[in-house]
């Protein structure tokens, strides 16, 4: 498998758990390097923006507000099989279903408040990264 890119976000809920670094820990444990890290709050425009795709959601106004309500830490995950390798640390969207030792079973309190988000495929990865950093803020490894 190719080596590849992945958006992550640790959401305000994990970010106020003070849990980002377990959260680090288990990407770099499973395989995956972080190659560009920021730290911000985002505004409403930025969230209504980031999640467009699901304007028409019955959860849009609520998962924005949640993504607002604090700091996010948000970095670029380099590894094989990155995207999926990133969704199967992170589990299921809904912790309920989310497999034990996943971030989501272990952090997430509920389907609103699940922790961490990941890119879903190679076009979301792409646009998701850009939407965060230039490629002058991405250091792929030398060593
Ligand atoms: P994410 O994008 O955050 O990585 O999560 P995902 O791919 O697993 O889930 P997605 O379908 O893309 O939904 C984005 C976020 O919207 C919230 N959501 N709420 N109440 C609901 O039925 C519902 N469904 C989705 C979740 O916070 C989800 O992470
Ligand atoms: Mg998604």
């Amino acid at each position: 498998m190719a080596q590849e890119r992945t958006l992550s976000i640790i959401k305000p809920d994990a970010v106020a758990k003070n849990v980002i670094g377990d959260i680090y820990s288990r990407f770099e444990k499973g395989g995956l390097r972080i190659v560009a890290a920021r730290m911000l709050h985002l505004s409403r425009d930025q969230a209504e923006g980031f999640y467009a795709v699901h304007q028409e959601r019955p959860f849009f106004r609520d998962l924005v507000d949640f993504m607002i309500s604090g700091p996010v830490m948000v970095q670029v995950l380099e590894g094989d099989d990155a995207i999926r390798r990133h969704r199967d640390i992170m589990g299921a969207t809904n912790p309920k279903e989310a497999a034990p030792g996943t971030i989501r079973a272990d952090f997430a309190t509920s389907i609103d408040e699940n922790a961490v988000h990941g890119s879903d495929g190679p076009d979301t990865a792409k646009t998701e990264i850009a939407f965060f950093f230039d490629d002058s803020a991405i250091c792929p490894r030398t060593r």
